[in-house]
C-alpha cells in the first residue's frame, strides 16, 4: 500500500469490490446514530462483524455447543472437530507450516504477554535487552517493563522519524550482543506505518535474535505469510479481523513453542498430574489451559473465511483508495495536521487541528453519526515523541466508502468553523 502525495486518481489496476453488496453483510452499517447514517471510522479499535460470523456463532451456541477435548459424546466430538478445524483455518490464513503452531489466546495482548512471561521469564536475565520501537502499542511495551521489574532486563527503544517511520539505521545500531529479543508492530495502530518486517527480521536473525511480530493491525489489511516473513512469533486479535472479541492467536515456530514453559496451568495442558509432579503436553494444548473460547475460535475462522471469500487484493485496493482519498480531502482543511505520513501505510489517519481538543472533535463528529477514536490510542510514548497528548484517529475498513469520507470531511470543516471561525 504505497501512498503517493498528490495522487487522487482512481487506481487503474483496482480490482472490483462491490462495496454496496459487501455492506449488506454488515447489518450495523445500516444503523442511524444521532439521526444520521452511521459512518464507522473506528476500525483500528475494533472492526464490525458480518452476518456470516454472527450466524456461525449463533449456530454454534444454538446447536453445537459442548466442552471440547474431553467428551466421548457426539456434541463434544463435533465441537472439538470445529475448534480444531478453526485452528487449521487460522494456519492457512497466516500460512503457518502446521496448525499446532497456532495457539488460541484472548487476543494480541495475551499473545504478547504469553511470550514475555513464558519465553522471557525462562530465557532473559538481568542486563539482557529487548529492542522495540517508539511506535509500539502499550501491549508491546508494558509486558517488557514487567520483565524489567522481575528480571532486571532492559527495554531499548528505536526512534522514528518525523513522518512516523522507523529509522532503520538507528534500529540496527541498537542491535547488540545484549539484545536477546526484537519485538515490533507489523503496522502501527496510531500512525498506520507498515514496518519493513521481512528485512528487519532478516537483520535480527543474522545476529541470532528471535523476533516477535505484533500483527494486530496488519492481519486485517493484507495477506500475512509467517513463513515468508520468517518471524518467530506473530500475534493477532480476532475482533480487528471482523471476528469475535476475546479471541486471538499466538503463532510460533513449533520447536520454539515446545521449548517454552507453560504460561498457565490447569486442565487440558497436562499429560499426567500427581501431587509429586506434573508433565505437560506439547503444543498447542500446552498453552491452552482450561476451557477455551470455543465459539470465539469458530467465529474467528468464519471471519477469516469471509475475508478470503472477498479476497486480499480487492480489500487492499479498496483500502488504498480510501486512504488516498481521505488523505487528500483532509489536506483541504487548513491547519489540520496528519501524523503518520509513511510511504507504506495501512488505512489509518491520525490528525490534530491545533486549537481544538481531540475529545471535542470526537464528540462533535459523533453528533453527526461519525465514529472515530480520540486520545492516546494506547501509544502514549509515541505522542510524547511528537509533543502531543493524543490525536483524533479515523481508521478505515473495506466497507467504508468515499461518500462516508465526504461526510466526515464536511463535518470536520463545520467543527473547525464553529471552534475557530473561518
Ligand atoms: N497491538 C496493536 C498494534 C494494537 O493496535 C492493539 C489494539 C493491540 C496490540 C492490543 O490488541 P487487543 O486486541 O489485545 O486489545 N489497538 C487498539 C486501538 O488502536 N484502539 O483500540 C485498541
Amino acid at each position: 500500500m504505497v501512498l503517493k502525495k498528490g495522487n487522487t486518481s482512481p487506481l487503474i489496476d483496482r480490482p472490483l469490490l462491490n462495496v454496496q453488496q459487501v455492506r449488506e453483510d454488515f447489518p450495523v452499517l445500516a444503523r442511524e446514530v444521532n439521526g444520521q447514517p452511521l459512518v464507522y471510522l473506528d476500525n483500528a479499535a475494533s472492526a464490525q462483524k458480518p452476518r456470516q460470523v454472527v450466524e456461525r456463532l449463533s449456530r454454534y451456541y444454538a446447536l453445537e455447543h459442548a466442552n471440547i477435548h474431553r467428551g466421548v459424546h457426539f456434541l463434544s466430538q463435533e465441537a472439538t472437530s470445529a475448534y480444531e478445524a478453526a485452528r487449521a483455518t487460522v494456519a492457512k490464513f497466516i500460512n503457518a507450516a502446521e496448525p499446532r503452531e497456532c495457539i488460541f489466546t484472548r487476543g494480541t495482548t495475551e499473545a504478547l504477554n504469553l511470550v514475555a512471561s513464558s519465553w522471557g521469564g525462562a530465557n532473559l536475565q538481568a542486563g539482557d535487552e529487548v529492542l522495540i520501537t517508539q511506535m509500539e502499542h502499550h501491549a508491546n511495551i508494558v509486558p517488557w517493563q514487567l520483565l524489567e521489574q522481575s528480571h532486571g532486563i532492559k527495554l531499548v527503544v528505536a526512534p522514528i522519524d518525523e513522518r512516523g517511520q522507523l529509522i532503520v539505521e538507528e534500529w540496527e545500531k541498537l542491535l547488540s550482543p545484549r539484545t536477546k529479543l526484537v519485538a515490533f508492530c507489523h503496522a502501527s495502530n496510531a500512525l498506520g506505518t507498515i514496518n519493513p518486517a521481512k528485512a528487519l527480521i532478516k537483520k535480527a536473525h543474522e545476529r541470532g535474535i528471535p523476533v516477535l511480530l505484533d500483527g494486530a493491525q496488519s492481519s486485517a489489511h493484507f495477506k500475512i505469510d509467517v513463513q515468508e516473513l520468517d518471524c518467530d512469533w506473530f500475534a493477532l486479535s480476532g475482533h480487528k479481523l471482523f471476528g469475535p472479541t476475546g479471541i486471538g492467536v499466538l503463532y510460533g515456530k513449533a520447536d520454539l513453542l515446545n521449548a517454552m514453559p507453560p504460561y498457565q496451568g490447569g486442565g487440558d495442558m497436562i499429560e499426567k498430574v500427581s501431587f509429586s509432579g506434573t508433565t505437560f503436553r506439547h503444543i498447542p494444548e500446552r498453552f491452552e489451559a482450561g476451557t477455551p473460547h470455543i465459539a470465539g475460535a469458530i467465529g474467528l475462522a468464519a471471519a477469516m473465511d469471509y475475508i478470503e471469500s472477498i479476497g486480499h487484493k480487492p480489500i487492499e485496493a479498496q483500502e488504498r483508495d480510501l486512504l488516498h482519498y481521505a488523505t487528500e480531502r483532509m489536506r483541504e482543511i487548513e491547519g489540520l495536521k496528519i501524523y503518520g505520513e509513511a510511504e507504506n501505510k495501512v488505512a489509518v489517519i491520525s490528525f490534530d487541528i491545533p486549537g481544538i481538543h481531540p475529545n471535542d472533535i470526537g464528540t462533535m463528529l459523533d453528533a453527526d453519526g461519525i465514529a472515530v477514536r480520540t486520545g492516546h490510542h494506547c501509544t502514549m510514548p509515541l505522542w510524547e515523541r511528537f509533543g502531543l497528548t493524543g490525536t483524533t484517529r479515523a481508521s478505515f475498513a473495506f466497507y467504508n466508502t468515499r461518500g462516508e469520507i465526504d461526510s466526515f470531511v464536511e463535518s470536520l470543516t463545520k467543527i473547525k468553523r464553529m471552534f475557530l471561525g473561518a
